[in-house]
């Protein structure tokens, strides 16, 4: 209702199963340190619950290895736990909050907060901003990494495609081709490049921002993923889609990404549907690159305010009261 205070719940998501770098667990800490809470209510006027970091099991290593033993999913069965303790968790805070912020951890937690996010609100719209578009499944997989398969765990196209992994049986299949979009994709295997054009999935690659701007692209996969602008939006941010000149602690940086106002822009059109539920800022490692992890991490505070409202503060005073008016 205009003039309520938005009220934004906060979980640090330690993960790291989807990946080699076990550094990445203390992204969360990296982000609060660089001054996210205080950001988000001292600058953009939010109402602002801390739950602190899941509690994830430091349990044995154990994979998922197919009976021909033709794929291998690392770490299947931590991962798969981690994340269903997530989706609760984003279940939970969506319950007395209007918006979830999740800040990992790998990519993998997508499949948490994705899952979470739709038991608590259906009929989502994703925006996946990334250098990847994430959509392995264990055959396609060239690392058998998790962080490069959530999709695969989430698409309702893939339903009956999909690898029976036991450790996620507990995620059903939540989100559907026309209403995920990729923007800023640059690194794609085969086997995604595959999948995208069977499903004809939307997607503004980092050339067709070279090409049409920042601007059209933003506006042309919005419409896309959410014509009637009904469906609650969820924005699963990765920092590699950032250049990595700007944002170089993160696992897999991919030359050639955003600039740092084409990450603003991103941001401001998704505050600007007024339609944001979720947001996971992933893959922020700040023991890559260690000098640059604050200037990184600065880069993700400052991703995160924007979508929720930063910039537009001013000319939108009624959604966020606390802004001054112009
Ligand atoms: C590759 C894979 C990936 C992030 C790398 C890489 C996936 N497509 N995702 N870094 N964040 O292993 O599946
Ligand atoms: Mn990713
Ligand atoms: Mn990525
Ligand atoms: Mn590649």
């Amino acid at each position: 209702l205009p003039g309520d205070v938005v009220k934004v719940g906060v979980l640090g998501v330690p993960m790291h199963f989807g990946q080699g770098k076990p550094g990445v667990r203390n992204g969360p800490k990296a982000i609060r340190d660089a001054g996210l809470l205080q950001r988000l209510s001292d600058h953009v006027g939010l109402e602002v619950n801390d739950y602190g970091d899941l509690d994830i099991a430091h349990g044995a290593h154990v994979d998922d290895v197919s009976k021909d033993g033709n794929w291998t999913i690392k770490n299947s069965r931590a991962c798969g736990t981690a994340n269903k303790k997530l989706a609760d968790a984003v279940y939970n805070t969506l319950q007395t909050n209007d918006i979830c912020v999740n800040l990992g951890g790998d990519h993998s937690m997508a499949v948490g907060s994705i899952f979470g996010h739709s038991q608590a609100r259906p009929n989502l719209s994703v925006l996946w901003v990334d250098a990847h578009p994430d959509l392995n499944n264990p055959t396609t997989s060239p690392s058998g990494n998790i962080h490069g398969m959530p999709l695969h765990f989430l698409l309702k196209d893939l339903e009956n495609k999909r690898t029976p992994i036991s450790d996620f049986d507990w995620c059903k299949s939540c989100v559907s081709s026309p209403n995920i979009g990729f923007i800023a994709i640059r690194d794609i295997d085969p086997g995604e490049i595959a999948i995208m054009k069977r499903y004809n999935i939307p997607h503004c690659s980092i050339r067709e921002i070279d090409r049409n701007g920042i601007a059209h692209c933003m506006e042309k996969i919005l419409d896309m993923i959410n014509p009637s602008g009904n469906r609650p939006l969820h924005v699963s941010f990765d920092i590699d889609s950032v250049d990595p000149g700007i944002a170089p602690s993160t696992g897999t940086p991919v030359r050639g990404g955003l600039s740092y106002r084409e990450a603003m822009y991103v941001t401001e059109e998704v505050a600007r549907t007024g339609s944001l539920s979720a947001f996971d800022l992933v893959e922020v490692n700040p023991e890559l690159d260690p000098k640059r992890a604050e200037a990184t991490a600065e880069v993700a505070v400052d991703v995160i305010t924007h979508a929720l409202g930063l910039s537009i503060r001013d000319t939108d005073y009624r959604r966020f009261p606390h802004s001054g008016e112009p």
